[in-house]
C-alpha cells in the first residue's frame, strides 16, 4: 500500500543516500548527505545495513504521529514470502543459496560488514525489490522512492531481521563456568545441564542474547528520541499545513522520471 502523505524529506534523504554520481547525471537533491562506502566495498555493507535501520526509525517515529485507516501494515517479513519465489518473478536456485547461507550463517560471513555487502549486492538489489513491486502491483517498490511504499518496511524489516539474527548466531560460545559465574542463578537450577540447553538453546549463545536484549532496548530508546526530536522541532507538519493534493500530484508527475533505480553488478 502506499503510504499517505510519506514526508518527502525522507524519501529524498533515502533517494540521495541511494544515488550513484553517473558522468553527465543529476545530483537528485546536492544538499542531502550522499553515501559514504560505495555499494559492495569494504564499509559499504555496514553502511548499508545502519542507513536502512536508522532510515526506518525516523519512519516509524513519524508513522507514531499519525493516523492510518486502514491502518499501516508495515511488520517486517520474516523470511521471504514464498508467493515470492517463484520463477517468473525471477526467483532462481542462486537467489535460493543465498537466502540459506544469510539464515544458516553457513559459510560464515567474517562481520556485519560482509553479511551487508552480500545482502545488499545480492538479494536486495538484483531481486527483492523488483519482484515485490511485480507481485503486488506498486511499482514504487521497484524504484528509490520505495519507501513511500508499505513493502518497504516488510523488505527492510526482513534485512534487519536477518542483520540481528547474524549477530546472534555468529557470537562467540561461552564456556559453562563463565556463563555460570556472570548467570550465578544457573547455579540454583535443579535441573541438569542439558535439560536447561535444550529448553533454552540462547544459553549457548549467550553473547548473542546478550546482544539481542540490548539491541532491543536501544532499539526502543532510539524510537524514543527520534519521536521526542520529531514533535520537538515541528519535523512533521500537521494535517493542516500539508499542500492540496493536486500541487503533489503535479510535483510527482515531474518527479516521476528521476526515481532512479537499484544498481546491479555488472
Ligand atoms: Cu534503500
Amino acid at each position: 500500500m502506499l503510504i499517505p502523505n510519506f514526508p518527502g524529506y525522507l524519501t529524498d534523504l533515502h533517494h540521495e543516500w541511494h544515488y550513484l554520481p553517473v558522468p553527465g547525471g543529476v545530483d537528485p537533491h546536492p544538499n542531502l548527505p550522499k553515501r559514504i562506502h560505495p555499494m559492495g566495498t569494504p564499509g559499504g555493507g555496514l553502511e548499508f545495513l545502519r542507513f536502512h535501520h536508522s532510515f526506518m526509525v525516523q519512519a516509524f517515529a513519524w508513522f507514531a504521529t499519525q493516523t492510518f485507516n486502514p491502518q499501516l501494515d508495515v511488520t517486517p517479513w520474516t523470511s521471504i514470502p514464498d508467493e515470492l519465489k517463484k520463477t517468473e518473478l525471477g526467483w532462481t536456485v542462486f537467489h535460493q543459496q543465498e537466502e540459506d547461507r544469510i539464515t544458516s550463517n553457513n559459510p560464515r560471513f567474517a562481520s556485519s560488514d560482509d553479511l551487508g555487502n552480500y545482502i545488499e549486492v545480492g538479494i536486495h538489489n538484483t531481486w527483492i525489490h523488483g519482484a515485490t513491486a511485480t507481485h503486488f502491483h506498486e511499482e514504487v517498490v521497484r524504484t528509490l522512492h520505495s519507501p513511500q511504499s508499505t513493502y518497504f518496511y516488510k523488505i527492510h524489516g526482513l534485512v534487519d531481521y536477518w542483520w540481528n539474527r547474524w549477530r546472534f548466531l555468529s557470537a562467540p560460545i561461552r564456556p559453562w563456568d563463565a556463563l555460570i559465574k556472570d548467570e550465578p542463578r544457573l547455579l540454583h537450577s535443579d535441573r541438569p545441564w542439558d535439560a536447561l540447553i535444550k529448553d533454552e538453546p540462547r544459553l549457548l549463545h549467550s553473547d548473542g542474547f546478550i546482544i539481542a536484549e540490548l539491541t532491543e532496548r536501544i532499539e526502543g530508546l532510539e524510537l524514543q528520541v527520534a519521536m521526542n526530536e520529531a514533535v520537538l522541532s515541528g519535523a512533521f507538519t500537521s494535517s493542516q499545513e500539508w499542500p492540496k493534493v493536486d500541487t503533489e500530484v503535479a510535483k510527482d508527475k515531474k518527479t516521476e522520471e528521476s526515481k532512479g533505480s537499484y544498481p546491479r553488478k555488472h
